[in-house]
């Protein structure tokens, strides 16, 4: 079997993989981002590759169709809307999951031949508050760290970043490295105690949008304990006055933290030369998401440390490709190559470079503002690509409407069902990963490979190909006659070398004569370049700015404050995770966390549902009771759909406030009302086929056998019958019923012939049963009483919700052996093979034991 060298396309690491057509996916050893390491959603990459649930030809009005059929309905709709209503009539929403080449054509097209900048991409809730941080303090939308920095660094903060979640090789490389020099300090700054808190030193529990008191408050204390760098600051840096003098207003016990926990973690910073700030989207995500940023920058500037190894600000970006997109343009404020739309030489020189009849003349709409355009009308045409903004914007049900109102719209996707898809006019099949051809640029500036190792399916073509087409069918085929990516990769090197006497911080003449077949991962503008490393940057004087950051008031009391993020094993709207029985099985329903006490206080108890309501809207979820949410405080992921859920995507209840700088949404924070969800009934279900999410509460997945439901409702219905065959789409088929002798649960089982395909389980207290168990029936020739006696055999343990998703391993397997005696991850890897592949779990594994020690010393 030969493999083919690829990079992940999943999370911003950007790890290398070897794949092959037959589903096998091994780590790359030689790709510097994960030198062969992978997590359980790289190494589950074979799972998602089937061809199940895809879009395989043009579909027009909800029928299959024909590309010359789709793209001349575009091309009219497009071509009207703008000769009827002007360029700013029409709209693109893009992804950091497109390759650079898709990236660069989409913004060709819209900028420099359609005439509008009304392109923006899901990086707006990503990683846009990074980069107007970066342009305020450095000029320049510059990353300067690098992956190795965090293994040379002796203190590491991690700001709102879930690593061991989110960047999961990065933070095995960091334990890695702890491992080896057990000197280093992990800080963990989030106000959810998380599996990365579990790695640091210590976990700073904030307030939500505390950050900005606790970094202004570190800064007085460098000027206060005479830790600033002067001659830095003298010869490097603007606005250093007002920056502390705003700093010195804060009272950094608005972060929430006590006096001794600032003392300690000041002294620590302070007297730290190598240190790295890691943030993420606890930082992005907010109403003062760029200033947070900026407070952080501010701390790194005055000391210096920043472009030497071991040290400097390090925001890390979420999706594969979110820094090749940044590096394109592919922001409504932006043109390639860090060049400002704004500035109109730069405006100029690309169009000149492009040979294009237009170029926009100001930027577009931000991503919240083009779904406002959409909403009033603004808007007659737009194209949705790589992208599920129905669910992932803020208000997803009135971002739902604005699209359904639009009056032609076009999603490309690689699913033929998703919420945005089923509001287009025209679905249009991309090929996806493994089937395309490109670059990707990871969070350390490192440009790698996506090849090919499967057939284009059905009538799937690439992202950037679909745009060629529509651009011809336009009548602009000269500026979109490419055959290859290589041929698109080498114009965007080519529009770099053009570009180069504006002195920006991008430079890809590295690339100029790259052999694109076989190129190797590389970092921009050249390996190991350290940026700023000479103290040089990119504003009109050559200085970098400090700015002066005011910290917000304390949130007033009163109702919850709802923080959303990420789960372990699924990636955003579940569209390809979602597909894997192994990952799916990972906290497997909608859920949210919440404190004990809030929980009591509610009379909710484990395996209860809440319901968590705005105004308007209403979510009902799993409470999942923790402390590792503070008091008054609920989390709850952001991966559930309408395709998987009845009431669990939870960004029908997120407000869309944005940061006033960089226009990205305040994920982390909404504003919700919660009380218990009084089910009369509960319900479980597997079967064979898909089921649906069709009850006040219902979540569906994928299993190891076919498909798992879990429903709830508050009054019984009158059939259960027709209930179970209504969920499980399956009316025609023989049931067997079973009532306990109370009359209050109810098991049915669906045969076809001897055959189980579908088994019902409902009762008014939660359902209880081994999900396992049932799932591992469909498909057997079980007869009705034993499929419906709904237990596991004592032969056969249930091992209870998975951990390691790798391996399969259940909690139950893993809670018999730690009181067997494994008191350690390694042991409890021996005994059960957890945490034995790619190690994510490995922070779970050790929280198990801590938690399961108290008991045990008290035996
Ligand atoms: N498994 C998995 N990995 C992924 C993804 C995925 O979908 N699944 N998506 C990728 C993408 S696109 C992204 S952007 C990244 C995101 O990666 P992360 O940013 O690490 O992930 P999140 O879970 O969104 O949020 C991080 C943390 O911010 C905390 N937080 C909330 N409010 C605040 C606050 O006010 N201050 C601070 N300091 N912290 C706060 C939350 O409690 C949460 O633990 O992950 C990437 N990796
Ligand atoms: N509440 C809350 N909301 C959030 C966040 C949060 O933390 N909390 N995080 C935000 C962040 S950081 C992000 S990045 C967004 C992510 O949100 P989205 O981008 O909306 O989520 P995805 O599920 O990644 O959507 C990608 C889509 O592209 C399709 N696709 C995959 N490969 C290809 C391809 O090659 N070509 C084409 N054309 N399509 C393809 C997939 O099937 C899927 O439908 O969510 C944001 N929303
Ligand atoms: S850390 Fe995991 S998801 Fe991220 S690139 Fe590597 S294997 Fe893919
Ligand atoms: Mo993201």
């Amino acid at each position: 079997m030969t493999l083919t060298r690829t990079t992940c396309p999943y999370c911003g690491v950007g790890c290398g993989v070897l794949a092959g057509a037959d589903g096998t996916i091994k780590g790359d050893p030689e790709h510097p981002a994960n030198f062969g390491r992978l997590c359980s959603k790289g190494s589950a990459l074979g799972e998602t590759i089937d061809l199940e649930g895809r879009l395989l030809a043009p579909q027009v009005g909800g029928k299959d169709s024909d590309w010359d059929t789709a793209l001349s309905l575009m091309a009219e709709k497009f071509g009207a809307a703008i000769r009827d209503h002007g360029p700013d009539s029409v709209a693109f929403y893009v992804s950091g999951q497109l390759l650079t080449e898709d990236y660069y054509i989409a913004n060709k097209l819209i900028k420099g031949f359609m005439g509008t900048a009304n392109i923006d991409t899901n990086s707006r809730l990503c990683m846009a508050s990074s980069v107007a941080g970066h342009k305020r303090a450095f000029g320049t939308d510059t990353v300067p760290g690098t992956y190795r920095d965090l293994e040379e660094a002796d203190l590491i903060v991690l700001v709102g970043s879930n690593l061991a979640w989110c960047h999961p090789v990065l933070h095995q490389r960091i334990a890695a490295a702890k491992e080896a020099r057990p000197d280093m300090r992990v800080v963990n700054v989030d106000p959810r105690k998380t599996a990365t808190s579990d790695l640091a030193d210590t976990h700073l529990r904030i307030v939500p949008d505390g950050d900005i008191a606790l970094f202004n408050g570190l800064l007085a204390h460098l000027a206060e304990t005479g830790a600033l760098n002067r001659a830095y600051i003298d010869s490097h840096v603007n606005g250093f006055d007002a920056a502390l003098a705003q700093a010195q207003q804060t009272n950094p016990l608005d972060s929430g933290l006590t006096e001794a926990e600032l003392d300690e973690f000041y002294r620590l910073w302070s007297g730290t030369q190598k240190v790295v700030t890691v943030y993420s989207q606890g930082v992005n995500q907010s109403g003062c998401g760029t200033d947070k940023v900026n407070a952080i920058l501010n701390c790194h500037l005055a000391t210096g440390r920043i472009g030497t190894p071991g040290c400097g600000p390090f925001s890390v970006t979420g999706q594969p490709n979110a820094m090749g997109g940044r590096e394109v343009g592919g922001m409504a404020n932006m043109l390639a190559n860090h060049l400002d739309i704004e500035n109109p030489d730069h405006r100029a020189a690309v169009q000149g470079f492009w040979q294009s009849p237009v170029m926009a003349p100001q930027p577009g709409l931000k991503a919240v503002d083009m779904f406002r355009a959409c909403a009033d009308g603004r808007i007659k045409a737009l194209w949705v690509i790589s992208t599920n903004p129905a669910v992932s914007l803020p208000d997803a049900d009135g971002v739902a409407q604005a699209i359904a109102n639009v009056p032609f719209v076009a999603v490309s996707d690689i699913m033929a069902r998703t919420d945005t898809g089923d509001l287009a006019h025209v679905l249009l099949p991309a090929t996806g990963w493994g089937e395309k051809d490109g670059t990707v640029t990871n969070s350390e500036r490192r440009i790698s490979r996506q090849r090919a190792f499967l057939p284009a399916p059905g009538q799937a073509r690439p992202d950037w190909k679909i745009m060629c087409d529509l651009a011809g069918k336009m009548g602009w085929s000269e500026g979109f006659d490419f055959e290859t990516p290589a041929q698109v990769f080498a114009e965007y090197v080519a529009l770099s070398a053009a570009t180069t006497d504006f002195a920006r911080d991008l430079d890809l003449s590295l690339f100029a004569d790259a052999d694109y077949a076989a190129l190797i991962p590389t970092q921009w503008p050249a390996n190991d370049k350290r940026f700023f490393a000479d103290g040089k940057f990119y504003h009109a004087d050559g200085k970098a700015k400090m700015l002066p950051i005011t910290a917000p008031a304390p949130r007033a009391a009163g109702d919850f404050t709802l923080n959303t993020g990420r789960n372990r094993d699924q990636w955003h709207t579940m569209t390809r995770s979602g597909k894997s029985p192994r990952l799916g099985a990972h906290l497997a329903e909608p859920y949210a966390e919440i404190h004990p006490d809030d929980a009591a206080a509610l009379t909710v108890t484990e395996g209860d549902l809440i319901a968590l309501q705005t105004p308007t809207k209403t979510a009902v979820l799993r409470a999942l009771i923790t402390d590792r949410t503070a008091k008054g405080q609920l989390f709850a992921p952001m991966h559930w759909t309408r395709q998987q859920s009845s009431a669990g995507w939870i960004n029908a209840l997120a407000a869309p406030v944005v940061d006033p700088v960089s226009g990205q949404p305040a994920s982390k924070m909404n504003r919700v009302t919660a009380t218990k969800f009084n089910a009369a009934w509960y319900g479980f279900a597997a079967a064979r086929a898909p089921i649906n999410p069709d009850a006040p509460y219902a979540a569906v997945a994928r299993s190891l056998t076919g498909w798992q439901g879990e429903f709830a409702g508050q009054t019984a219905p009158e059939c259960w019958e027709a209930l179970a065959s209504g969920l499980l789409g399956l009316p025609d088929h023989p049931a067997s019923q079973m009532r306990d002798h109370s009359g209050a649960q109810t098991r049915i089982a669906f045969y076809e012939g001897d055959t189980v395909i579908g088994l019902f389980f409902a009762s008014p207290i939660p359902v209880s049963l081994s999900r396992n168990h049932a799932i591992s029936l469909i498909g057997t020739d079980t007869p009705p009483l034993q499929a419906l006696a709904g237990r596991s055999g004592a032969d056969q343990p249930d091992p209870g919700t998975t951990v390691c998703a790798c391996l399969n391993v259940g909690i139950n397997t893993l809670r018999a052996a730690v009181e067997a005696g494994a008191r350690s991850v390694e042991a409890l890897g021996a005994v059960t093979c957890a945490g034995t592949n790619c190690g994510s779990c490995k922070p779970e594994l050790a929280r198990l034991i801590e938690d399961m020690r108290a008991p045990m010393a008290a035996e």
